[in-house]
């Protein structure tokens, strides 16, 4: 199937799911229950959205494979998997912040984001109803609009998103090196949301992003969508963005951004 056709029900079943999760953020949201630690937590909202996502690609796409955050990964046939976070950037969610995302992808391969090849990407706000969307050799778009990363600074002009692990002990490292890295950038954004994260290097609005803890459902869209829009994405040394590391940005930015994080200690 043409990537385009991918992407159509990629980005149609992220809308509907988008405006389930609007939804019952309005009527009040609690939590379900905690994964990783006490504050990595899961709402209904989640596992609703993810099985209407789940029903949705079952009916649309019935050979390919699934692997989602919260009801895990069941093979296909087709060689085909769609990659999908219901509700990404869930902290936002529960604390009613409008910055929180559905991201669907859809990758040729084994379900590992060291060796698959994405397709088609879509990721949507449905706070703000921001659609943003990218095909394998497509480029990257938000809404109609074509979108492209942002030029090269240098280090000490960027503006870098970054963000933290449910584990304290982890975050508390992670807030040392950050500690480390405030003074060599122009400044540091923590948006909750990994996948907009990504979307906000293809779409300019940060120079660079780099984390790791990310599970493979959060960056799968978004390292495709800043991909397409010119964005260099990558893991630690050769390897693809993985929990290990994703840095991604104008290649210029990364190279330094990179240097400036390895130094520190990462
Ligand atoms: C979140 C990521 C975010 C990260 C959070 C969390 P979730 O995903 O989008 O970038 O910093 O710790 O992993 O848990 O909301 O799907």
């Amino acid at each position: 199937m043409p990537h385009d056709e991918l992407l159509t029900i990629a980005k149609t079943i992220a809308l509907q799911a988008g405006e389930l999760a609007r939804k019952r953020r309005t009527e009040g949201i609690e939590v379900a229950a905690t994964k990783s630690s006490p504050v990595d937590v899961v709402t209904a909202a989640d596992h609703e959205t993810e099985a209407l996502i789940r029903s949705l690609l079952a009916d649309a796409r019935p050979d390919d494979g699934f692997f989602g955050e919260e009801s895990g990964a069941e093979k296909g046939t087709s060689g085909l998997t769609w990659i999908v976070d219901p509700i990404d950037g869930t902290v936002n969610y529960l604390y009613g912040i409008p910055h929180y995302a559905v991201s669907i992808a859809v990758v040729e391969g084994e379900p590992d984001p060291l060796t698959w090849n994405a397709l088609a990407g879509a990721v949507v706000n449905p706070a703000t109803k921001e659609l943003f969307t990218a095909t394998l050799g497509g480029g990257a778009h938000l809404g109609g609009a074509d979108i492209r990363v942002g030029d090269a600074v240098e280090l000490s002009q960027a503006l870098v998103a970054t963000g933290f692990s449910y584990d304290a002990a982890t975050r508390g490292e992670q807030g040392a090196l950050i500690a480390g890295l405030l003074s060599r950038v122009r400044d540091i954004r923590r948006m909750g949301t990994a996948s907009l994260d990504l979307c906000a290097v293809a779409s300019g609005r940060c120079n660079a992003y780099f984390e790791r803890s990310l599970s493979p459902w959060d960056h799968a869209a978004g390292v495709l969508i800043a991909r397409e829009a010119g964005a260099m994405v990558k893991g630690r040394g050769d390897e693809a963005p993985s929990r290990n590391l994703l840095v991604a940005g104008h290649p210029t930015v990364v190279a330094e951004l990179e240097s400036a994080i390895r130094l520190l200690g990462l």
